[in-house]
């Protein structure tokens, strides 16, 4: 039998998600798990790369990995672990940073972006975020990373990397492919539709949150913002409307047309309050699923524990193939 393909994917512990993250990243996640040898992340130590309050972090790490769970992550059948229990992220990143150029760093858009919004804290870290990433996908010879296409250019950087190290050193890792969803790769939000639906915008209308009850999520829907007109089709020029129908497309498994079709004649304050409705189908039972998972704290952490071992094995393989590469003497054991 042909050995399954390894897929790799990680999440930061930055907050409570947004169906943007759920729809764009871990609803694909559940769908390719059977397909792929999946590896799953919760990436604490991209997080540290912004300001976070110490005991928030630590409860987002249990948040995330419930909500891992809740989403239909099965740890028996994917790896699902904390980035900072296998240290060799951190050592590999160490190494692949002496490869990488300050120059090719401070050009990604994420970078810029994020220096702008926090301008108070412009560390190495945030300039090195995309080669940890690096290091996190190829530590486990990935094939497939699915993501959503924001980090579409952190991707192609971590190819550039595999290649270089590959050139310079001779094989050593598998050249990763980017997995971008066809539908809701980019979400939007909800107040301003062009820009991309994020966690930690200021405006708690502009996102769904995945902790939000079925009220909240109806309200929310109800004061999107969309336009003078009454038509309900996708064009460039409806930004809000074809935002609303890219989400309803996807919770509800249905072609934009199809929705365009079924929302003919009808006016905006119906169609947001379906899109709501059909939204909240959706989330509601993973929030409370998820919040059971959180009462029981010991068995998130066995879950962690039995990844962070599986993980383990699979990263210091390669980690121990590219110390030799590169001329690092062995330890000698025992
Ligand atoms: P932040 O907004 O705090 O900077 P983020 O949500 O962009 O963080 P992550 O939580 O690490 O960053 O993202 C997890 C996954 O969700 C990634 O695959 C990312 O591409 C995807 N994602 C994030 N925002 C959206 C969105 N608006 N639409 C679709 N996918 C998204
Ligand atoms: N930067 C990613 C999260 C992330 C990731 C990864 C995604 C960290 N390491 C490895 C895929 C593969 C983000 O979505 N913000």
């Amino acid at each position: 039998m042909e050995e399954k393909k390894v897929l790799f994917s990680a999440i930061q512990p930055s907050g409570i998600l947004t169906i943007g993250n759920y729809l764009g990243a871990l609803r694909n996640f559940k769908k390719l798990q059977d397909d792929y040898n999946s590896i799953f992340s919760v990436a604490d130590l991209h997080t540290l790369t912004v300001r976070q309050d110490p005991a928030t972090l630590r409860k987002n790490v249990y948040e995330l990995t419930a909500l891992y769970l809740a989403c239909g992550i099965d740890p028996e059948k994917s790896v699902l672990f904390v980035q900072s229990h296998v240290s060799a992220h951190a050592e590999l990143t160490w190494v692949l940073n002496t490869i990488c150029y300050p120059g090719e760093l401070s050009r990604m858009t994420q970078f810029k972006e994020k220096s702008k919004s926090h301008e108070d804290n412009i560390n190495m870290g945030l300039m090195d975020y995309p080669v940890l990433m690096a290091s996190d996908i190829l530590l486990y010879q990935t094939d497939i990373v699915p993501v959503g296409a924001d980090q579409k250019q952190h991707l192609e950087l971590s190819r550039d990397i595999a290649i270089r190290f590959n050139n310079r050193f001779g094989e050593t890792f598998k050249v990763p492919d980017g997995y971008i969803s066809k539908t809701a790769a980019r979400v939007m939000s909800l107040q301003e539709p062009m820009k991309k639906m994020s966690k930690s915008d200021a405006n708690l209308n502009a996102f769904i949150s995945m902790d939000d009850d079925t009220d909240t999520v109806i309200r929310k829907f109800k004061r999107a913002i969309t336009d003078s007109d009454n038509r309900i089709i996708f064009s460039e020029d409806k930004p809000g409307i074809s935002n609303l129908l890219t989400i309803y497309s996807a919770v509800s498994d249905k072609s934009i047309e199809e929705a365009e079709k079924e929302f003919m004649g009808c006016g905006y304050g119906d169609f947001k309050l379906k899109v709501g409705e059909a939204v909240a189908a959706i989330t509601e039972p993973i929030r409370l699923e998820k919040n059971r998972l959180l009462a029981n704290k010991d068995y998130l952490d066995d879950v962690l524990k039995a990844g962070a071992e599986r993980a383990e094995r699979i990263a210091y393989r390669t980690l121990s193939k590219v110390y030799k590469k590169v001329g690092l003497v062995p330890r000698k054991r025992g």
